[in-house]
């Protein structure tokens, strides 16, 4: 049974179950979700961001362990665009979650990328929104910190957690590149390997410049050093999301990020939606269809295509709806 109860009373097969549709699109799912939407908002949405091998899933098992202890509810999802090609990734998230899998107080999901531009964002909020609705309490979301996709997730948490490691060589690069300024929490992992030290010196001196350009009362980001295989440091990890989760609340970011996140969903959504629609009786028109094709015969550049479809449509009589 997959009803607006069941899934609110915390049934995982229910929840499970739609996820599933909404991945796939089918309208029960969405009509489910519009039910649900009023019962969401409570979760404490956490990105875990960071290199491929920078102990991510390790990390984030170890904090299902920390959060449990402290009696939560966890949901995890794990966002892996690298598994349609090799499946590999996800299936050893699968296995190092083993521990949790029995435990019906922590809901882990896989999300797989369908080659969609934004798919996977739309999923990630789709799924944190269900296990919202359940009562999972962080949810704890872990993505590749790589592409654009990846660091768009991320943005859409509450919290963003940085992960870097030592002896990558490229860590450093990767947060320049923009993730530095989406992180609230940043964590040094593999804290036991060498060139720790090194790494926490940069991170520290990144941190201290970033710092400089912010509003005094902002949040001060901290720093925080694990080895997540023998779980150390995860209860000052725990406490770092807490603090910063609570001043969210106090300074009514908690709602506003949650905002933020439904309106991006909703403009990516609703471009491609009027895309669509105007796409489609522009099919159907020979004079419309022209341009379209002149695209594909490369006759014309996609931009100056754009141009006149729009300015064709805005004179038709039987008006396009109006984007
Ligand atoms: N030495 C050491 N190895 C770790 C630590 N955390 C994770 N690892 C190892 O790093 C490898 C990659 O971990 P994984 O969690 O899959 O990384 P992910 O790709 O970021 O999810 C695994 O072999 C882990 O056992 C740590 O703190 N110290
Ligand atoms: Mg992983």
């Amino acid at each position: 049974m997959t009803s607006v109860s069941a899934v609110l009373a915390g049934d995982v097969a229910a929840g499970a179950r739609l996820i599933r549709w909404l991945e796939d699109g089918e309208p029960r799912g969405r009509a489910l979700l519009a039910e649900l939407f009023a019962h969401t908002g409570r979760a404490h949405l956490v990105g875990i961001t960071g290199p491929p091998g920078a102990g991510k899933s390790t990390l984030v098992d170890a904090l299902v362990g920390e959060f449990r202890r402290r009696d939560c509810r966890v949901g995890v999802i794990g966002v892996d665009p690298s598994s349609p090609f090799t499946g590999g990734a996800i299936l050893g998230d699968r296995v190092r979650m083993q521990r949790h899998a029995t435990d019906a107080n922590v809901f882990i999901r896989s999300m797989a990328s369908r080659g969609q531009l934004g798919g996977l964002a739309r999923s990630t909020y789709d799924a944190a929104l269900v296990m919202d609705a359940m009562g999972y309490d962080p949810v704890i979301i872990e993505t590749v910190g790589v592409g654009q996709d990846e660091v768009e997730i991320a943005m859409l948490a509450h919290t963003t957690v940085v992960v870097s490691v030592p002896g990558l060589g490229d860590e450093i690069q990767a947060i320049k590149a923009g993730v530095l300024e989406a992180g609230q929490v940043f964590v040094l992992n593999k804290a036991d390997r060498p060139g720790a030290d090194d790494l926490r010196r940069q991170l520290e001196l990144m941190l201290h410049l970033r710092a400089h350009g912010e509003r005094a009362s902002a949040w001060e980001p901290p720093l925080l050093a694990t080895v997540a295989t023998r779980g150390e440091g995860l209860e000052a990890v725990a406490d770092a999301l807490n603090a910063h989760a609570a001043h969210l609340r106090t300074t009514g970011q908690f709602t506003q990020r949650l905002g933020e996140r439904s309106h991006r969903v909703f403009v990516a959504q609703f471009a491609q939606a009027c895309a669509q629609r105007l796409l489609e009786p522009a099919r159907l028109d020979p004079a419309l269809a022209s341009v379209v094709d002149d695209v594909r015969l490369g006759r014309v550049d996609p931009y100056s295509a754009v141009e006149v479809l729009l300015g064709q449509l805005a004179w038709r009589p039987s008006g396009a709806p109006p984007c």
